[in-house]
């Protein structure tokens, strides 16, 4: 039976990939490096060292650490402008509705982000008292596709990962929740995300009697 439901931020409750895209993709053609959409889909999910380590790889390069803390604080300062405009009319249709029904059914709602950002992106969006339990990257040392993220929202909320649902558009966030031994549903594209055990399109499609059934 279900107990918890574990979102996922960036991608699942609203469109944060395009500005972490924007933002690293200024960094990167700073430094001279190609970063296309695509290369972005990569970085679904990646924290933000591993993020810039995958960039500087596809040019061969290697910083040092304090380099890299430069970089990641100007690639955050950007993102940073690019979230302050950020309402409740952002948050993706679908998601008010489908919170409602959880707490209807005394299911729990759960955070699991991998960004340093997430409390302040849940405030913007209006849905930071909503959540029963939040765990980002702050309070982690292992990122996605680790399941510590996953583990440590399950833990906060007191359900056993067994009663956990995660939800993901990411694939470092699907084979997370899969290792936190719950049951992982995508956002997305099946093709893929195809560890996941059901995908839909839009969190918006996503409905309790699917998660029911599960
Ligand atoms: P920050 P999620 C992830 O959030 C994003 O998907 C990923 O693109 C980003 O690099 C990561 O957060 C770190 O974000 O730089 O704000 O700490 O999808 O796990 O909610
Ligand atoms: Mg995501």
């Amino acid at each position: 039976t279900v107990k918890a439901v574990i979102f996922d931020l960036d991608g699942v409750l609203t469109d944060t990939a395009h500005y972490h895209f924007q933002a690293w993709q200024a960094l990167a053609h700073e430094l001279g490096i190609g970063f296309t959409e695509q290369d972005n889909e990569q970085l679904k999910g990646v924290d933000r060292l591993g993020s810039l380590r995958w960039i500087l790889q596809k040019a061969n390069r290697q910083l040092s650490a304090a380099e890299e803390a430069r970089l990641m604080q100007q690639k955050n300062q950007h993102y940073l402008e690019l979230i302050a405009h950020m309402s409740p009319a952002d948050l993706f249709a679908g998601v008010q509705p489908l919170f409602a029904e959880l707490r209807q059914n005394g299911i729990k709602i759960g955070l699991a982000s991998a960004s340093k950002n997430a409390a302040m992106v849940v405030e913007r969006l209006g849905i930071a008292s909503q959540f029963d339990y939040i765990a980002d990257a702050n309070d982690v040392v292992n990122s996605k596709p680790d399941p510590e993220v996953f583990l440590l929202a399950a833990k906060g909320l007191g359900v056993a990962p067994e009663h956990c649902i995660g939800v993901e558009d990411a694939v470092a966030g699907i084979k997370s929740i899969n290792r936190a031994g719950m049951q992982a549903i995508g956002i997305g594209e099946p093709k893929v995300l195809n560890n996941a055990l059901k995908v839909y399109p839009t969190i918006q499609a996503l409905k309790l009697t699917d998660l029911m059934k599960l």
